[in-house]
């Protein structure tokens, strides 16, 4: 899967891309991960970004013309793309293109369900906004898709961004060690809280571990887990049992 990322804060990104997991798909080549520079699609001296909203009001507003021509560079730059073969047609704005999402607080929810959709795709362009955000006219003609991380607002779409590159690529086949961990896992295939985990010392602190779970007995353990995954589930989230 290859995912483009267009910022203005490319270095913002390239931390949390190196490192764990993430950082050895992308090494493996399972993963290609590449961000973009917003500022490198500008057109004057001063590399503008942003100017002021048409109406009046505090704050930037980014500019269309910079956003779409970022983004129908990197639509239409096919190199290393997977072996797709080249399409008679340049992809545009208000056209045919990639899956193009736009994190902004007025997106549909991110969920699991979402991030399933999302990594059935072989590319991804992730638009990362600042300031008041983004013309209008990007919205409409550049996104494909506008998603949000959830009911609190933060600086701008990277860390948004991140959150989904870091959902997706745990999806893409052969990132993770145990091809069978990620359906086991909280709202996976039984759409519960994970259950608690221990690791040695068995006594630390006068506390010690369930005896089940040293007891030998798989079976008990399985139950055990169960039960425990349905009670965290019923006190802490009832909502996610709600169907
Ligand atoms: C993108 C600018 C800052 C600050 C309006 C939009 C997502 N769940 C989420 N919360 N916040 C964002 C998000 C915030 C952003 C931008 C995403 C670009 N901002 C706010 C106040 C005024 N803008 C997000 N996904």
């Amino acid at each position: 899967m290859r995912i483009d990322v267009l910022t203005i804060f490319p270095e913002y990104l390239a931390g949390p891309l190196e490192v764990s997991l993430l950082g050895r798909a992308r090494e493996a080549g399972l993963l290609d991960v590449r961000t973009h520079d917003l500022r490198d699609f500008t057109d004057d001296r001063h590399r503008t970004v942003d100017d002021a909203p048409y109406g009046g009001g505090a704050g930037m507003v980014m500019r269309a013309d910079v956003w779409t021509r970022a983004a129908e560079a990197v639509w239409n730059d096919r190199a290393d793309s997977g072996g797709d073969p080249l399409p008679e047609d340049r992809f545009v704005a208000g056209g045919e293109r990639p899956r193009t999402v736009l994190l902004t607080p007025r997106g549909r929810p991110l969920t699991q369900d979402l991030v399933e959709d999302l990594a059935d795709e072989d590319r991804l362009v992730l638009c990362c906004g600042r300031y008041e955000g983004i013309d209008e006219r990007v919205h409409d003609l550049v996104a494909t898709d506008e998603v949000s991380i959830g009911d609190y607002v933060v600086w701008g779409g990277e860390v948004a961004a991140l959150v989904v590159i870091e959902a997706v690529s745990r999806l893409v086949p052969g990132v993770m060690g145990n091809e069978d961990s990620p359906v086991e896992e909280s709202f996976g295939a039984h759409g519960l809280l994970e259950h608690p985990q221990y690791t040695r010392p068995a006594q630390w602190r006068g506390r010690g571990v369930p005896d089940v779970l040293t007891s030998g007995d798989h079976g008990a353990v399985d139950a055990w887990r169960h039960d425990q995954a349905l009670d965290l589930t019923r006190t802490r989230r009832p909502d996610l049992l709600d169907d």
